[in-house]
């Protein structure tokens, strides 16, 4: 892994810090649920003490960003602007840090993102972080993630939102609008704009269903939402802060759909139609090489 990442990494497929032998899995129940509203929420991912590390080297990523921008993929240009106004996001501090790169092995986190892209072989697209502070007036306006994904296909894509801190509405917590995810593809939407910007491209029946539910999470339980889900988030008007590390991950196979860029940036170009594979998108779990 040497360039890639900012420390010395040795981490395989199943990386030493987790207790690689448990996988956690859905029930019947979760995955219907899935199916049916688009999200699954109140998962247990990471322990207090987890918890604890990840707050910890956040707030040092949080204060050295500038000096990370050759590793990491993007930092909001919004949030670069207008940081008063804009939710914090950036993307790549699995290529910084040392414990968000091997997150992304977690049993408890990859397991249950097979089980619902239906699987045996999980790939990493990329990781982002989502900082909301004290009494910040940033939203993420609605939207869905997959809009911002076309440059991959076919959608066979997934998002874990593993909370750091607890959410609630009061704290600006993710909200996600069930049934969703059965919308069809809408437009992609500009971070740091009008939070309801994507009500207007919707017909007048997905404006009838459009009843965004609160995700309430504790420190280190996560959600997972359907690629195509709409959802989005409102300010924090909460005297705590509301940071979310998100991973998003792919089934292996999905390919490259356009190739007039690289699909993150400084990740060498993969040929359209080839599948998105190497070092910068790896394999996180086989189930098959398990057996
Ligand atoms: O943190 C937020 O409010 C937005 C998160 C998000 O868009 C996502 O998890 O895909």
């Amino acid at each position: 892994m040497s360039g890639m990442t900012g420390f010395e990494s040795h981490a395989g497929p199943i990386s030493a810090r987790w207790p690689s032998q448990r996988l956690s899995s859905l029930c019947d129940e979760q995955l219907q649920q899935f199916e049916r509203d688009g999200f699954l929420v109140g998962l247990d991912v990471l322990s207090t003490d987890d918890v604890h590390e990840l707050t910890q080297r956040l707030e040092r990523l949080g204060s050295e960003l500038e000096c990370h921008q050759d590793l990491l993929y993007e930092i909001e240009a919004a949030w670069l602007e207008r940081p008063g106004e804009v939710v914090l996001h950036f993307l790549g501090a699995w290529r910084v840090d040392e414990m968000f790169h091997d997150l992304i092995y977690h049993p408890a986190i990859t397991h249950p993102c097979a089980q619902l892209l239906k699987t045996p072989r999980l790939r990493f697209w990329h990781d982002q972080v989502f900082w909301k502070p004290v009494r910040h007036p940033g939203a993420v306006p609605w939207h869905q993630d997959y809009a911002y994904w076309t440059r991959t296909a076919p959608a066979a894509h997934i998002t874990m939102f593993i909370s750091v801190d607890e959410m609630g509405p009061d704290n600006g917590g993710l909200e996600y609008v069930p049934g969703s995810h059965g919308w069809g593809l809408l437009p992609q939407q500009e971070f740091g704009g009008d939070m309801n910007a994507l009500l207007d491209s919707l017909s007048q029946s997905q404006r009838t269903s459009f009843r965004p539910e609160p995700v309430i999470l504790k420190a280190g339980q996560a959600s997972i939402h359907h690629s195509h889900l709409v959802h989005g988030s409102r300010a924090n008007t909460s005297d705590r802060p509301r940071r979310g590390v998100v991973l998003n991950f792919i089934a292996d196979g999905v390919k490259v759909a356009d190739d007039s860029e690289p699909l993150l940036k400084g990740v060498p170009i993969i040929p359209a139609g080839q599948p998105v594979a190497g070092e910068f998108f790896p394999i996180v779990l086989d189930l098959d090489a398990r057996e």
